[in-house]
């Protein structure tokens, strides 16, 4: 229940306006000091338009001391004020308004606004976090010039940074001292940020296009300064990129990135002050996966992208989020596929969006890419916002062609410099400069749910013709029913079933109507179709497929995409059936396939990928309801089965794939790829020789890929080897925040049958503490995600969530919001467990004063 005096309020696109008034310079000063910091706030507002409104400025949990027009204090007579809301009257045309706050960043356990982590002050002001600070038009289309002015104790917080440029210091009475800064680059609100603390820097620098030298500071506390050079690397990369690929250039004298331990997303592209979840900065080969590494070189690029793609250009409003971050995303992702292998890149980022943002597709959260209403803007980082816009992006580039694409993203920048603009802006920029119609493709924007489209190929064997006719529709979603027919461009090929040879190139068909007709003529033999090559559309395809088609496909074609795909789509056919059938046998079709791309000449990345089976969550999603147990039960006999029948190349390939010399080259990782994955299968047997080399494998890895692989396959087995290496994992890695997170999370994600007590015994535990966002998503975000385990029927794993989301909910908001999805999903499950789930969303929605994050959630998934 939320408080009886708060009735959440629903923002709506359609209720747009803009702002009354104008802010175009900020003045800020800070007096720092954890218990009581105090914030002068000197604003330049001016009239937009003929009218007599009064100034309304927003706060949240803001204690006023004063306010003051053209320098004189105003009497409370003519405003009035509560912590949210400060409203001016008889405001003139233009004037400056300087308020005085006080506000308590040491108790500010949201991390919204000014807070402190590691004893260090630093900020998060988007979405809604500078009404934390002061009371602000807090809005992404009022554009200010900033100065900042910040004063604390000099031997406590030695450094003293802000937005922009470095611009005066000095020291002051009573050991404190001061640093301004001067931000050039108009900018909202929500992209401010400042950071206090004893840290140190791991420097660089960047020589610029046009030859200027930008000075690159990553700081870190002391000792974490051996582990930033990988993200130095990748900032330094990501430069050079957008420079190369989108003619982008750094603005400023100084890239400042911040590392802090408690922060309640990746990371936040602050105008030349990034500040980052420590997650996303820190690596070394001993304490990092490979996979750690590629997602720190994919958020540094990411943040570093955003400096033009939304900081720049940024949104007019909270609507267009996907603007800035779906076309980021896109950035973010065509720069790693540049660093690394595209096809690995291309597969990882297709199983994301199939993991999380088609299931939130089909789920009661579903909304469009551009949402039309929201309670609480925090809830709609979404993965539909973020991937599916993403994929959006990746269409229009698909349509227009590169040269085209590159084109309109000039204009983009052309036209909208400086600005704060729309969804629809950009599309209008592709539209130009591809001379094309996006009319219907707007479509993407609005329509939320994924499209299903479903084919069928007709051969005619005398006539040497066949059809794939494709029929789409796309599903009702809350809000929102009977759609329109998708712009789907859909890239394909066909090949011979016998021969396996080309029979057509590639082309691309545009879906345009429900149902459209392909004929092929002149085919020498039967085909199969390679269809949605790169994954040229999010959509789910519903093909008709025998297990031989997919077999042939998974044998030749040469789109390493769908190749992957045909490999998941035979293991998932042949998965579905014996769930169905609870039968175990592995059908040969699908063995001789594994055996046969083991010992492809393709590269040890696409093999590991290919050959890694669905995950239990993918193949619930496939079902009309979630059999559990039958998918857990099915998938680890089948997983045993592959294990013991292809035992010989397992170990082979296991030996064949172990490198002397730790490297990170994108062979070097594929090789630990393969060989983690055949260690897996190995595995799978569980019997003593399997137990003891997975046990070596842990003792004597080189680095946290391997090691973690190897724990992880314990953690999840009956070895009698998994508690030592747990303990010793514990003690090797106890002061490592990072290390001990992983710790946690594989543990909640363990397969084993005791997985529900020993989560409960590990939030007990003296590690576990629930004011940290990364130690509550690793714990309780893990075991969320462990179908199996969170979904025993007992219901013991909802209690146990609904507890701990209340719990975190008190303290931060948006952390507890995020973590209450997987009970969202109730409807997918047998009656018994939807009425569980059902039962903890109630419970939740009916506790005292919960937030309106948790409020919004909550109460839409019931
Ligand atoms: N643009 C950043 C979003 C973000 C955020 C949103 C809500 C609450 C806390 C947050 N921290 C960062 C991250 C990004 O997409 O780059
Ligand atoms: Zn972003």
């Amino acid at each position: 229940m939320l408080d009886a005096a708060f009735t959440p309020q629903t923002i709506r696109l359609a209720d747009h306006r803009p702002p009354d008034f104008l802010i175009p310079d900020v003045a800020l000063d800070f007096q720092l000091d954890p218990a009581e910091t105090i914030v002068t706030a000197t604003l330049t507002v001016v009239r937009r338009g003929a009218h007599a409104h009064s100034l309304r400025l927003l706060g949240d949990e803001l204690d006023l001391i004063s306010v003051a027009m053209n320098g004189s204090v105003l009497p409370q007579s003519r405003y009035t004020v509560s912590p949210a809301v400060l409203v001016i009257e008889d405001v003139p045309d233009r004037c400056e308004i300087s308020l005085v706050t006080r506000i308590r960043p040491a108790a500010n356990s949201k991390l919204m606004g000014l807070y402190v982590s590691g004893g260090s002050f630093c900020t998060q002001c988007e979405a809604e976090g500078f009404r934390r600070i002061t009371y602000f038009l807090d809005r992404p289309d009022i554009l200010s010039s900033y100065t900042v002015r910040l004063s604390a104790d000099k031997a406590a917080y030695p450094v003293l940074l802000a937005n922009g440029n470095h611009s005066g210091a000095g020291d002051l009475p009573d050991g404190r001292h001061w640093a301004a800064w001067a931000d050039p680059h108009p900018k909202p609100c929500y992209l401010f940020a400042l950071v206090a603390g004893n840290l140190a820097a791991f420097s660089d620098q960047f020589v610029t296009l046009s030859g200027r030298t930008v000075a690159l500071n990553i700081w870190v506390s002391e000792a974490d300064l051996p582990r930033c050079a990988h993200a130095m690397a990748s900032l330094k990369a990501s430069m050079a990129w957008d420079e190369e690929k989108f003619g982008r250039e750094y603005d400023l004298d100084v890239f400042n990135i911040v590392a802090v331990h408690d922060f309640n997303f990746g990371a936040m592209e602050n105008k030349g002050l990034n500040i980052f979840n420590a997650r996303y900065i820190l690596a070394d080969a001993e304490t990092a996966t490979d996979a750690d590494f590629d997602g720190i070189e994919a958020v540094v690029a990411h943040e570093y992208f955003h400096n033009w793609t939304g900081n720049r250009i940024t949104c007019r409003d909270w609507f267009q989020l996907s603007l800035k971050e779906g076309l980021t995303v896109f950035r973010d992702q065509e720069f790693s596929a540049d660093m690394g292998s595209r096809a690995v890149k291309r597969i990882e980022d297709v199983r994301v969006l199939r993991a999380a943002q088609f299931p939130e597709d089909a789920s009661p959260l579903a909304h469009p890419v551009r949402p039309e209403s929201y309670i609480e803007i925090s809830n709609f980082y979404t993965a539909t916002v973020y991937n599916k816009g993403a994929e959006v992006i990746r269409m229009m580039a698909t349509l227009l062609g590169p040269e085209k694409f590159r084109h309109g993203m000039d204009l983009y920048f052309a036209r909208h410099d400086g600005q704060a603009v729309t969804c629809e802006d950009f599309v209008a920029c592709m539209e130009a400069a591809g001379a094309i119609d996006l009319g219907q493709f707007r479509l993407w924007y609005a329509q939320a749910g994924t499209p299903r489209v479903a084919v069928q190929l007709d051969h005619d064997d005398e006539a040497k013709s066949a059809t794939l006719t494709f029929t789409q529709h796309v599903p009702d979603t809350p809000g929102q029913s009977g759609k329109q027919p998708m712009y789907i461009p859909v890239r394909l090929a066909l090949f011979g079933h016998a021969s396996g040879a080309a029979l057509t190139g590639e082309q691309r068909i545009d879906l345009q109507a429900a149902k459209t007709v392909v004929t092929f003529r002149d085919l020498p033999e039967r085909p199969v179709a390679s269809l949605l090559r790169g994954f040229s559309a999010p959509v789910i395809l519903e093909r008709a497929d025998t297990a031989a088609d997919l077999a042939a496909l998974a044998a030749c074609d040469d789109d390493p995409f769908c190749r992957y795909e045909a490999m998941q789509n035979l293991a998932l056919s042949v998965l579905q059936d014996k769930v169905r059938t609870k039968s175990t046998d592995v059908d040969p079709l699908l063995l001789t396939a594994f055996a046969r791309t083991l010992d492809s000449a393709l590269d040890s990345a696409l093999i590991a990928e290919a050959l890694l089976l669905p995950s239990e969550a993918y193949i619930g999603d496939q079902m009309a309801m979630v059999d559990v147990d039958g998918i857990h039960a099915t998938r680890q006999a089948f997983r045993r089965t592959l294990g013991v029948q292809l035992r010989q190349k397992w170990w082979d390939v296991y030996h064949a794939s172990a490198s002397g010399v730790y490297e990170r080259t994108p062979q070097a990782k594929g090789r630990r790829k393969l060989r983690n994955l055949a260690l897996q299968y190995v595995m799978a047997d569980d019997n003593h020789e399997a137990t003891a080399l997975c046990y070596l494998h842990y003792t004597d890895a080189t680095n946290m890929t391997d090691r973690l692989a190897a724990l992880v396959a314990l953690a999840n087995s009956n070895a009698v080897e998994r508690v030592d290496a747990l303990a010793d994992f514990y003690h090797r890695y106890q002061s490592d925040p990072l290390v001990i997170d992983k710790w946690f999370s594989l543990q909640a994600q363990s397969v084993r049958t005791d997985t529900v007590s020993r989560v409960m015994d590990l939030s007990r535990h003296p590690d576990f503490t629930i004011a940290n966002p990364n130690r509550v998503r690793a714990l309780v975000g893990g075991f969320g995600v462990n179908q199996v385990r969170f979904h025993d029927a007992s219901g013991a794993g909802y209690d146990f969530l609904a507890e701990q989301v209340l719990s975190v909910d008190k303290l931060n908001p948006q952390t507890a919001a995020r973590l209450v999805t997987p009970l969202g999903r109730w409807r997918r499950f047998d009656a018994g467990r939807a009425q569980l789930m059902r039962r903890q969303l109630e419970r939740i929605v009916g506790s005292n004063g919960l937030s309106k994050d948790l409020y919004e959630l909550a109460s839409k998934s019931l």
